[in-house]
């Protein structure tokens, strides 16, 4: 089907996971997709994939040089009308006294100013367009709080907060927004916050179902295929198994 046709789509975080699940979900719908990340070689190796898609390498934590890169990437003319933001990362699962405070500034640079950085570079396009959709990536660390995971949750947290600011800020303006908010996804989500121990990234979908990528782009392609009138707000997603962000039923 092709109920994107004619929607430029930039996606953040798009060399992986979630994100580039998104960016084939909304290319399959016919949408041309802006892939932007900071790892090039996996941005065109995705692009090759999809066409009528292009690239754009820039780290959501630099302010000025995302806005000049995806401006950069812009035809004359052309507007982003759907921008789905879903680079963000964990770093680390110790108790806040042990926590290190380079890797809590990544954490809050990649997923609330990251965000902020990527909604600076579309919104206002949109609105003076009065037409577009924003997705944000939250996640059910958006809603309830672990051992463990202070930090990381507090940034979900914030991305919910600038979720429901931005509809408010834009409020009549036609632009619609999205909160997506997934619990346990078999990602490298789990190894990066684990700093590249496999083992124990395995461990954290051992003897579960969890979520796939492909699950979280298929709640975003529902979302912003929805006719004109209707807006879905919020969408929170459990794998079958996990009754909470504590409680996980595990095959053994
Ligand atoms: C990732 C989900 O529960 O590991 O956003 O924090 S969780």
């Amino acid at each position: 089907m092709n109920r994107l046709e004619n929607r430029l789509a930039l996606v953040t975080g798009a060399s992986a996971g979630i994100g580039a699940a998104t960016a084939r979900a909304l290319a399959s719908e016919g949408a041309r997709v802006i892939l932007a990340a900071r790892r090039l070689d996996r941005l065109q190796a995705l692009s090759k994939e999809l066409p009528g898609s292009r690239v754009v390498q820039l780290d959501v934590q630099d302010a000025a040089g995302t806005l000049a890169a995806i401006q950069a990437v812009l035809e004359e003319g052309e507007f982003i009308d759907l921008a789905v933001l879903s680079a963000g990362l964990a770093r680390g699962f110790e108790p806040i006294q042990e926590g290190d405070p380079e890797e809590w500034s990544e954490v809050i640079d990649t997923n609330i100013k990251g965000v902020l950085h990527g909604l600076k570079a579309v919104l206002s396009g949109m609105i003076a367009r009065r037409t577009g959709d924003v997705v944000f990536l939250g996640s059910v660390a958006g809603r309830w709080v672990y051992p463990g995971g202070a930090l990381y949750c507090a940034s979900k947290y914030a991305v919910r907060a600038l979720y429901e600011g931005a509809r408010q800020d834009a409020f009549g303006s036609g632009v619609r927004f999205t909160s997506v908010d997934p619990g346990m996804v078999e990602t490298d989500f789990s190894s990066i916050r684990f700093r590249g121990d496999e083992q124990r990234a395995k461990a954290v979908y051992a003897g579960v179902d969890p979520l796939t990528p492909d699950d979280v782009a298929d709640a975003i392609l529902y979302a912003v295929t929805r006719a004109p009138n209707v807006n879905i707000g919020e969408i929170v997603m459990w794998a079958s198994a996990q009754a909470s962000v504590t409680a996980c039923k595990r095959e053994t």
